[in-house]
């Protein structure tokens, strides 16, 4: 089908079942087509909650969360989420080797796919190093990989649905600031029809967006460029010059 990818949240707000305050206040944005979106504010802010709603991991308690113009609530759920991947902000591995863990949910991949997906991660390498490879062991009496190192097979095993709308949650907070680089520069060709939301504390990612969202106590306390916001938004330049 021909989906396009931009997002639109309308007056979204959102309250946890058993809990009494919402997390998520009068959220309102558009994400274009293509665009490559930031969000950024304090822990606890809501961030990982708002981007769940795209892919329906909970619903909006109330306001309207369309994909394309059509309300998320109204598509069918599993075409929703085979057009999302989501890379979350706990890696998810399994005890298996690498290549199942990069080819989780996407089994029918070339070996060629998987290492494409795997080099943009900036993956490829430090798998390549392994005495077995893709075929490295994981978990349970398999190698322990580092933070970095999980969150980049995490990347490419998101990479390789080549989704329509990839999410980023913090996704490269344990990588080393050179390899961020690259994987960020690998990322914008890839990218080119995909639209992007990602979370990040690094100002250098932030400031590579189209637009980046201040998330401030569950609301949106100011959206704009990375220029826009250091004139506009005192929480961004606490954020620029902390
Ligand atoms: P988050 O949405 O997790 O906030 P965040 O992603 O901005 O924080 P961090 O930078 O640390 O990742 O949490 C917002 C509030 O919602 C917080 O009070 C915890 C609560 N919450 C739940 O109750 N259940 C959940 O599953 C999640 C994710 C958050
Ligand atoms: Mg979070």
């Amino acid at each position: 089908k021909n989906i396009k990818g931009k997002i639109e949240f309308k007056n979204v707000d959102f309250t946890y079942s058993g809990s009494l305050n919402p997390v998520l206040k009068n959220i309102s944005f558009v994400c274009n087509p293509g665009e490559m979106l930031a969000i950024v504010g304090s822990t606890g802010s809501g961030k990982t909650s708002l981007i769940n709603l795209i892919p329906r991991f909970y619903d909006v308690t109330s306001g309207e969360l369309k994909i394309d113009e059509i309300n998320v609530n109204m598509m069918n759920l599993k075409e929703l989420r085979d057009i999302i991947a989501i890379v979350p902000q706990k890696t998810m591995l399994f005890s298996g080797n690498i290549l199942e863990n990069i080819k989780w949910g996407n089994e029918n991949a070339s070996v060629e796919e998987v290492q494409d997906a795997a080099k943009i991660a900036q993956a490829h390498e430090f798998i390549m190093s392994f005495p077995e490879k893709y075929t490295t062991q994981l978990g349970q009496g398999g190698v322990n990989l580092s933070g970095g190192q999980k969150q980049r097979i995490s990347l490419a095993r998101a990479l390789l649905k080549k989704p329509k709308i990839l999410i980023l949650d913090d996704s490269t907070s344990a990588v080393d600031m050179t390899t961020e680089g690259k994987i960020r520069r690998g990322l914008k060709l890839y990218l080119k029809n995909t639209t992007c939301i990602f979370i990040a504390q690094r100002i250098t990612t932030i400031r590579e967006a189209n637009r980046i969202i201040v998330l401030d106590n569950g609301m949106i306390s100011a959206i704009g460029t990375h220029e826009e916001l250091m004139k506009n938004s005192d929480i961004y330049k606490d954020i620029y010059y902390s």
